[in-house]
């Protein structure tokens, strides 16, 4: 195991590296299964459900994770495969700030990655959610949509 301080007793260790390979095998039966996406390190799920944004919080951090955010391309086309799998626009971890017409992550921090369609977003504060259409792009829309809910951990 990477990372780990040699002073680690050694049958601790071997009890780590267990967990992990039995980790991975999981994740692999779940990947092939099509119950999860792994893209970059981070874990794509859905439940098939579709509920308004507030309850989409309340489901993925019930389930320990959080509202889908695509970071880079590749983890917005790794959502983008849910959302087409299933034929339903899904709601993403970006909120309108306090400033109409500015995105941002659900922490406060601006985006470093964005996929709007083209003239959105348009909503200009009266638009404060985000949901990925079936090509990807991102439309600002209000929060009461019953979207697809796609956690990410
Ligand atoms: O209420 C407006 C929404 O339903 C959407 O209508 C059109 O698809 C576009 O104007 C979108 O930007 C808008 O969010
Ligand atoms: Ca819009």
């Amino acid at each position: 195991l990477q990372g780990l301080p040699a002073s680690v007793d050694p049958e601790v260790q071997e009890s780590l590296h267990v967990l992990t390979h039995r980790i991975s095998r999981l994740e692999g039966v779940l990947t092939l299964e099509g119950k999860i996406t792994e893209v970059g390190g981070k874990i794509l799920t859905t439940n098939g459900k579709e509920v308004n944004f507030e309850s989409t919080l309340k489901a993925c951090e019930h389930a320990g994770g959080s509202i889908a955010t695509p970071k880079n391309q590749e983890e917005n086309d790794a959502i983008l495969d849910i959302v087409k799998q299933f034929n339903r626009y899904a709601y993403l971890g970006i909120r309108e700030s306090d400033v109409p017409g500015e995105f941002q992550y659900l922490d406060g921090k601006p985006l470093i990655y964005n996929n709007w369609y083209t003239s959105e977003p348009n909503g200009k504060g009266g638009e404060n959610c985000v949901e990925m259409y079936i090509d990807g792009s991102w439309n600002d829309r209000k929060c009461d949509q019953y979207r697809l809910t796609i956690c990410e951990f």
